[in-house]
Parts: C-alpha cells; sequence; structure tokens
C-alpha cells in the first residue's frame, strides 16, 4: 500500500473520506498488503496472532521430535543434515514470533500461553518417533504437508506474515526432499530398512492429513479468514491437494499408503481417500495424544534452563546500546 501519513497507509481519494473499515476491506478484496501500522478489525488482528502464535509454537514444539534422533542419526552426514533441519524449525519460530510482535503481542507474552496451555500447537508433534525412519517420514510427509498448508499463506493478506512464509517455504521444501531421500535409501536398503520405512509411513500418514485442520463444515475460522484473505484455500482444498501430491510419491519411494480406500478418481480428477479419524484429532487437541504431556513439560524446562540465556543476551543488547549511545 501506499504510504501517506504515519498509522494511516491509505490515501482517502480527494472529496471523499472512507471510514477505516471500508478502506480495509478495499485493500483487501484489491489484494493488497496490509502493513502493521494500518488500521485493521479487532477481529483480524485477533485472528492473526492466534494463527501465527499456533505456527510458531508448533515450529519450535517441533524441534522435540526430531531432535530426539540426533545422537543416533546413523552416520554423520544425516547427522549434519538433521541438526540443520531443526535448527531451521528454530529460526521459522523466531520469523513467526517476530511477525505476531508487529500485532502488538510479544513473544513472551505468547510463550507464557503455550506454557499455560492456552494456546495450540499442531497435533502432529504429539506422535513419538520411534525409528530412524521416523525422521524421513517427517520430513517427506510432515513438511510435506506443511509446504501445500504454507506457499498459499505466502500470499496472506498481512505483510509480516506473507514475507516470513517466503523463506520458511524454501528452507520446508529443502526439509521434504531431504525426507523423501532419506526414506529412498531405507526402503531400498535391507528388508528390515525397507520394513522400518513401510512402518513410520503407516504410523504418520493418518496425522499428516489430520494437520491441515478439520473438515470445512466443522472449522470455525476458514470462512472468516479466508474472506480475509488470511487463508487461501480450505482445509479440505489442502488436503486433497496433499493426498494428490503424496501418492505417486509413495509409488517412486516403493511404499504403501495405509489406506484401502485411495484410489483416483477419473471423474473429479482427484484421489478418493479413506475416512480419517476425527474423534483422534479431537482427543489429541484436548491434550490426550501420545506425546502432549511430554512435548510441553519438555518446552517448559527448556525456557526455564534458558532464563540465563535470555539475561545475558538482554544484558549485552542494553551495554550495546549504552556503548552506542556514548559514542554518538
Ligand atoms: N493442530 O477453524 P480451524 C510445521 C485448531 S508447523 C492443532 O480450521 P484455522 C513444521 C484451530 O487452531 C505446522 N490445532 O482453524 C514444524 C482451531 O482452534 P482455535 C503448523 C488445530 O486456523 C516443524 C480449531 O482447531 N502449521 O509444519 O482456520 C517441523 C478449528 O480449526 C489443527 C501451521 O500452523 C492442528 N492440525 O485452520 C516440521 C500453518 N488444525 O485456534 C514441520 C498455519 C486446526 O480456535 N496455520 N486446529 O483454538 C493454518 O494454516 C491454520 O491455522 C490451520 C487451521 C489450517 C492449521
Amino acid at each position: 500500500m501506499t504510504a501517506v501519513t504515519e498509522g494511516q497507509t491509505h490515501p482517502a481519494k480527494e472529496g471523499s473520506a472512507p471510514d477505516q473499515q471500508t478502506v480495509f476491506d478495499a485493500a483487501v478484496a484489491a489484494d493488497e498488503r496490509i502493513e502493521p501500522r494500518d488500521w485493521m478489525p479487532d477481529a483480524y488482528r485477533a485472528s492473526l496472532v492466534r494463527q501465527i502464535a499456533q505456527h510458531a509454537h508448533s515450529e519450535i514444539i517441533g524441534m522435540q521430535p526430531e531432535a530426539n534422533w540426533i545422537t543416533r542419526a546413523p552416520s554423520l552426514r544425516r547427522k549434519a543434515i538433521l541438526m540443520a533441519k531443526v535448527q531451521d524449525e528454530a529460526g521459522h519460530g523466531l520469523y513467526l514470533y517476530s511477525a505476531a510482535e508487529t500485532l502488538g503481542t510479544s513473544r513472551e507474552e505468547l510463550l507464557d500461553k503455550l506454557h499455560a496451555g492456552r494456546q495450540k500447537y499442531s497435533s502432529i508433534f504429539n506422535y513419538p518417533t520411534l525409528t530412524w525412519a521416523d525422521v524421513g517420514a517427517i520430513g517427506w510427509l510432515v513438511d510435506g504437508a506443511a509446504i501445500t498448508n504454507q506457499v498459499p499463506i505466502c500470499r496472506c493478506s498481512y505483510g509480516p506474515y506473507a514475507r516470513a512464509m517466503v523463506r520458511i517455504c524454501k528452507e520446508e521444501s529443502f526439509h521434504q526432499r531431504q525426507g523423501f531421500e532419506s526414506l529412498l535409501a531405507l526402503s531400498q536398503g535391507t528388508p528390515e530398512q525397507h520394513a522400518m520405512a513401510q512402518d513410520a509411513v503407516n504410523r504418520w500418514w493418518w496425522p499428516s492429513l489430520m494437520m491441515f485442520g478439520p473438515p470445512d463444515d466443522e472449522s470455525s475460522h476458514s470462512a472468516q479468514s479466508m474472506q480475509w484473505k488470511i487463508k487461501r484455500h480450505s482445509n479440505d482444498e489442502l488436503r486433497q491437494r496433499f493426498v494428490d501430491i503424496a501418492v505417486p510419491q509413495a509409488k517412486a519411494l516403493g511404499l504403501t499408503l495405509p489406506d484401502p480406500d485411495l484410489r483416483w478418481n477419473e471423474e473429479r480428477g482427484h484421489h478418493d481417500f479413506g475416512a480419517i479419524d476425527w474423534a483422534e484429532f479431537w482427543d489429541v487437541l484436548k491434550g490426550n495424544g501420545p506425546c502432549n504431556d511430554q512435548r510441553i513439560t519438555q518446552r517448559r524446562r527448556a525456557h526455564e534452563e534458558g532464563a540465563w540465556v535470555r539475561d545475558a543476551a538482554a544484558a549485552y543488547a542494553s551495554k550495546h546500546r549504552k556503548t552506542k549511545g556514548e559514542a554518538a
């Protein structure tokens, strides 16, 4: 949008004085970006904070299941790749908390809410990583689902969120490829390795489909978020897109997707797939997944143990500011 004066970046046309809501609606309709200092409806702001915070929390909680395998990676190469990937997830969290901060909240406040169970993180990270093949399955399926969901967010109406997603999607794409390559190596390895890869795919497939959120008719936020162009596609549309992408990839991997109802539907031009266990999804959201307690306990512990690092960084920054101030 074209900036005019601070706090009001949409110029009113001469002779007219459109109210702030009209200016906002027109900007969204014209596919312009809403920027932090623009007027926006309170509900738009609150919904963005909700979604971006949940997204950021997912990135940092998502470090845990994969970090579980860093010490046991089968080679130095795999270990280096996994460490880099886990660090990337921390970086994604950082961009996203920064994007949320532009909406007038603070990272501290959001983390407090996560630790108190008042904000969510993705259901997918409440499942355990039982074998090394799970690291490959997460890369292929979980990062694959994440890209499918997140590429459209690069066109989100809120500027800072959209811009954060560009880099995140590039990195997620690399993550997805490394997962695919790692699973391929296992699938083409010994019969035991192939079985381990298949077992991982069997366990991660259905939770990956749940990542896209509830079916459209049970999605409380979708209609409004799509109207505001925070979301560009519905949960079911993106889930279908992901299934259509994953089927040929599974074939290339020599692995089977654990769904007897999965088949190409010529008429629809899409794959039909079996019923998702939504009772399991809602149960995981309520905190009853296999790893909910473990994930949040570990997150709280990491936060407490990292307090001295935050204090030291804040002290250094304040000293640096003072020194710079003196030099000026
Ligand atoms: N898990 O109205 P709906 C990653 C909640 S990170 C938990 O459809 P919306 C990665 C939803 O919040 C992956 N909760 O909501 C990281 C709402 O509850 P509240 C994270 C879920 O927002 C490391 C209620 O259910 N990606 O990929 O319109 C390593 C009703 O849902 C889930 C993002 O966060 C879920 N799966 O749509 C590797 C992407 N689904 O808030 C990979 C950004 C729904 O009213 N987020 N809920 O309490 C989005 O695109 C959207 O927020 C969602 C949900 C599609 C997830």
